[in-house]
């Protein structure tokens, strides 16, 4: 990394969010964020078994070139150069996951010595660099045989999960306070188990709705253990990623679309969680196509179970429309139609619309619907197509100005009353990008895959300097 010739070349970057982020409060909690399988590589190392993940990447056509995480950023052999380009930065929290099938084996029974070591390493070095930990203990890599157990579907995954977690919380719980359960799991409900887009690639909706209450489920559960487990204060969270969903027109088939798309996308998460009930619009919706949520005596009340932040992830939002190009508002199985309409307005490398003003309504949304809990961005960035000069530096306006953007949203969100308490940049590094592979570049910190080299971007710069001026140093 060659920080001097970056810093000559990004330093004091300003932008136009500048006054209106200096108005967060010093004691605003500024991280970054990263995932197990994104950066870790080590995939067969020290008794780690494959996840879904590993078994995804070898579906043929599954992942843009074909690429895997088998060596993804080599972060499991880099680690405290990681962690000393976090400190160089002057980020105050790092969120990483646990990779489950590394600590324990097949998903079920004792810890992997090796495995919980990397972590405890980890752990300790952030600690020792006066970087706060923020562990996640799933963000998607369930252990194969768990899936093939029937998976998230499964019922009995949540206890699995619950299992995994006080194993996990049993080795760092004496040094680590902040821990997320599960990251986004629509993305796991939704995306693998309706849209078969991401590991485990079923497409079976009826499927997707049992894992959502099962996932729930397992975070209710790990909170109980969790909490049960502490000898020192705890700080329990769970990440969903959020959005808006408004109507496209004020049609009647869009209004119900962008019920729908609210029900499924946002309350069939947040009402168990925080009213200890699933939204009875949701439910009959649910039993129109035949479909019936899994909840036994009891489920609700783990589910509901206080925890002590909310982590939210926002990276774009579309409006909703119940009626197609051509005009139907039904599909060919009789159901109601359900398509997610453009602004019009720029888009990132993925095809994802720039949308901040929906990120501060969205978030002003949760605060006054789901009250009562501060609200953590547990991640929020894009990916651009990065252009490295000779020295591998790049200059990515576009990011420093989404990054701006975003912040300043967040201000706004917090003026109009919600409260949040701090944001994470996604990602450290370029990484793995689940579908799209290597191509699509989330980093703050250029990764040079066939070297491994870090460089870091304009932008890491921008959100270093923006650190320091609201902490006021
Ligand atoms: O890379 C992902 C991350 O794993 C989960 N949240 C969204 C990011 C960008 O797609």
């Amino acid at each position: 990394m060659d920080i001097t010739a970056a810093k000559a070349a990004g330093a004091r970057i300003s932008t136009r969010h500048d006054d209106v982020i200096d108005r967060l409060p010093s004691s605003f909690r500024w991280g970054t964020a990263t995932s197990a399988y994104q950066i870790e590589g080590a995939v067969d190392e020290d008794g780690r078994t494959p996840s879904i993940w590993d078994t995804f990447c070898r579906v043929p056509g599954a992942i843009a070139n074909g690429d895997t995480g088998d060596l993804a950023c080599d972060h499991y052999h880099r680690m405290p150069e990681d962690v000393a380009l976090i400190r160089e930065l002057g980020i105050d929290t790092y969120r990483y996951s646990v990779s489950w099938p590394r600590v324990q084996p097949g998903g079920s029974g004792p810890a992997n010595a090796a495995g919980l070591a990397f972590y405890d390493r980890l752990t300790d070095e952030l600690l020792s660099q006066d970087i706060e930990p923020w562990v996640t203990l799933y963000h998607w890599d369930l252990p194969q045989e768990l899936e093939d157990a029937g998976g998230w579907p499964n019922r009995d995954t949540a206890y699995r999960f619950a299992d995994y977690a006080e194993l996990v919380y049993a080795r760092l719980g004496d040094r680590v306070q902040h821990w997320t359960t599960l990251n986004e799991p629509w993305c796991t409900a939704m995306l693998g188990y309706v849209q078969g887009v991401q590991a485990p690639g079923r497409r079976d909706f009826e499927a997707g709705i049992h894992a959502v209450h099962h996932l729930l489920l397992g975070h209710g559960l790990a909170v109980e253990r969790l909490r049960a487990a502490a000898t020192r204060p705890v700080d329990l969270a769970i990440t969903l990623n959020l959005s808006t969903a408004k109507p496209a027109t004020d049609s009647e088939a869009d209004r119900e679309a962008a019920r729908r798309a609210d029900g499924l996308g946002t309350r069939i998460y947040l009402d168990p969680l925080r009213r200890a009930s699933y939204p009875q619009d949701v439910v009959a919706d649910l039993a129109a196509r035949g479909i019936e949520i899994p909840v036994h005596d009891g489920d609700l009340a783990t589910i509901s179970a206080p925890i002590d932040t909310l982590g939210v992830n926002y990276y774009f939002s579309m409006r909703q429309s119940g009626v197609d190009e051509h005009g139907r508002t039904a599909d060919s199985d009789g159901l109601p139609v359900d398509r997610a309409v453009l602004y019009g307005l720029p888009l990132t490398a993925i095809g994802w619309e720039i949308m901040p003003d929906d990120f501060a309504d969205m978030l002003t949304r949760i605060g006054r619907d789901y009250p009562g809990v501060p609200i953590v961005v547990t991640e929020n960035g894009a990916a651009f197509a990065d252009k490295p000069d000779e020295t591998g530096f790049v200059r990515d306006d576009d990011r420093v100005e989404y990054l701006a953007s975003h912040i300043a949203a967040i201000v706004a969100a917090r003026e109009a009353g919600t409260d949040v308490r701090g944001y994470f940049v996604w990602s450290l590094l370029d990484n793995f990008e689940w579908a799209y592979g290597y191509d699509k570049r989330f980093g703050i910190v250029r990764v040079d895959y066939p070297t491994q080299q870090r460089t870091p971007k304009q932008s890491a710069y921008w959100y270093r300097d923006t650190i320091q001026r609201v902490r006021g140093q």
